[in-house]
Formats: structure tokens, sequence, C-alpha cells
């Protein structure tokens, strides 16, 4: 049995706890062990923490990526700055003997010490890798009848020379493993496209980080889809409460329906939308409602 540590990052636990109902319940059906990361903090986030002070950012993740030494439990993130920050921090803390020893002088205080044991994986690609779209489409109770515009955000396949999941501009495996639940994934203009929300954009620029994502959710209206699928919390957080920001500034409402692959994977495996927390988004959609009942075949 696979055993992984759980990190859920901030947003998760605090915005839409949904995301780690659904995750759980999915890799615990799919026959995954997964325990909670004991005493986990804030990843910290790449885009602020790591961009301002990066001696920072290393002790902090690396004490995040010695709990996870700790419990002999590589980590599994199911948001893209997670991700990005714990795996660049745990590949620079493994090859840079000069960082390690600095981060560790830190770490040594509070009685830890980052040794380079584990690795660092996200959900999309550690499902299409280690379980495969095959076994996932093997193990669907729910052939889900529904157009998806895939986004997968910046920090999943960039800086790609060290994700190593193929094409940056052009990659499928996470559409792979949409297609796998039967939802159909329906190509849009300006797909690979950041949603706004990254790298401090929202918090220090609201109108301008506003502004891109509306630029992606019109593409994706004009793409005709039943709903968005994203693998990260702070992209769902833009593309969903961002709507509503969106309608409040420019005018303009969208009202697409916003799901984490674990959402949507969840539906596939036959949990209901109530038990994946897909009633706590704020966009209420009740064409989407009804057509999540009826259109799931069993
Ligand atoms: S933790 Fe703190 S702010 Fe956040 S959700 Fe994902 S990135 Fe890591
Ligand atoms: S896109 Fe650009 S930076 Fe990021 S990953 Fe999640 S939030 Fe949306
Ligand atoms: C985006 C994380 S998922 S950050 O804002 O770039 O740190």
């Amino acid at each position: 049995m696979v055993q992984i540590a759980l990190f859920l990052g901030c947003l998760i636990p605090n915005r839409y706890p949904g995301i780690e109902m659904a995750t759980k319940l999915c890799l615990s059906k799919l026959g995954i062990d997964v325990t909670d990361l004991r005493g986990a903090s804030c990843c910290p986030a790449p885009g602020v923490f790591r961009s301002f002070d990066s001696p920072t950012w290393l002790t902090v993740a690396g004490r995040n990526l010695a709990l996870g030494e700790e419990m002999q439990r590589d980590l599994l993130t199911i948001c893209n700055g997670c991700f990005g920050s714990l795996a660049d921090a745990n590949r620079t803390l493994k090859e840079r003997e000069d960082l390690r020893k600095k981060t560790n002088v830190h770490l040594q205080m509070i009685n830890h010490q980052f040794k380079g044991t584990i690795d660092v994986r996200h959900i999309a690609e550690f499902l299409y890798s280690d379980i495969g779209p095959k076994t996932i489409k093997e193990s669907i109770e729910k052939t889900l009848a529904l157009k998806v515009a895939v986004h997968y955000g910046c920090h999943l396949i960039k800086p790609s020379m060290e994700r190593g999941l193929g094409s940056f501009e052009r990659p499928h495996f996470f559409d792979e493993i949409v297609e796998a639940t039967g939802a159909k994934s329906i190509e849009y203009p300006d797909k690979m496209e950041c949603c706004g929300a990254g790298g401090g954009m929202r918090s220090g620029f609201k109108e301008r980080s506003l502004a891109m994502a509306e630029h992606k959710l019109s593409k994706i209206k004009e793409a005709g889809v039943d709903c968005i699928v994203n693998a990260c919390p702070f992209c769902h957080m833009q593309m969903d409460h961002g709507q509503q920001e969106i309608e409040k500034t420019f005018g303009k409402a969208y009202n697409i329906p916003v799901l984490h692959y674990s959402q949507l994977l969840g539906l596939a495996l036959g949990f209901t939308p109530e038990k994946l927390g897909i009633h706590l988004n704020a966009i209420k959609n009740q064409e989407f409602e009804e057509k999540l009942a009826s259109s799931i075949e069993v």
C-alpha cells in the first residue's frame, strides 16, 4: 500500500475545507494510506516568501520537509503553490550542501534536521504517474458526462526543467486524469495562462489580478463548458470567489462552477456533491447541480 503524508497548506483548511474531505475520500477509496503531516505550517507560499527572503523560505519549508522525513512519508500536496515551494526547497536543500548546512543551523534550534530522504508530490502528477489514468478509469463507479475546462495553473508545470512533466506549453497529463472520469476536456484559447492570483498579484494588484482571471473566464465561457477543473486552491479561490469580485468590479457575471480535481474524481468515485464540499463554493449554479444529478451515469 502506498503511504503518503498529506500537506494541506493554508487555503484549504481556511477557505475550502471540502477539498480536504474530497481528497481523503478519493485517496482512501483508491487504496492509498494517507495521513496528515503532523505539525505542518504554511509551506511557505513561494510567490511571497521565496521572492522576499530565501533563507526564511528554506527554513520554513525545511521544517515541513523534516516533519515528513520523521514520519518516513513522501509529502502529497494538493496545491500548486505548496508543490512549487516544497519541491523546489527539497531539491535546493538536497543539492546545495552550503544552504543545507545554513538551514540546519536554524532547524537544530527547534530539534529538527533536514536530511533529504523524501520526495514531494502533487496530486495530479502523483495520480497520473503512480496510479495512472487506466486504473482511475477502472476504479470509477460513475461516468461523468461533463464538458470541462482544465486549468493547470503555473507552479504545477513551471519551472518545466525541474518539474519534468513534459511540455509546459501543451501538457496533457492533467487532461488525461480528468478524462479518466468520463469528462471531456475542452480546448480553449490561453489555456496555459495564469489565473492572476499568484506571486502576490491578488494581494498587491487586485484589479489587474481580477482582469487576468476575467480574461480566462471569458475564453472558458466561449468554449461552452459545464465547469472548470483546477489543481490548486489559490486558482480555485480566484476563479470561484473571484467571479463575485469580477461582477462587482467589472459588472460581468459568468456563473461558471469550479471544481478541484479531487472533487471531480470524488463524483466519479460515487460520492455526493455535499460530501465533497461542492456546495461550499461561492458560485451556486442550479443548472450544474441538476446536471450533476442527471448527467452521471451509474
Ligand atoms: S500554504 Fe500557506 S499560503 Fe498556501 S495554500 Fe498552497 S501555498 Fe502553501
Ligand atoms: S496560476 Fe499563475 S501562479 Fe498560480 S498556481 Fe494556483 S494560483 Fe492560479
Ligand atoms: C500561487 C502561490 S498557487 S504564490 O502566490 O505564487 O505564492
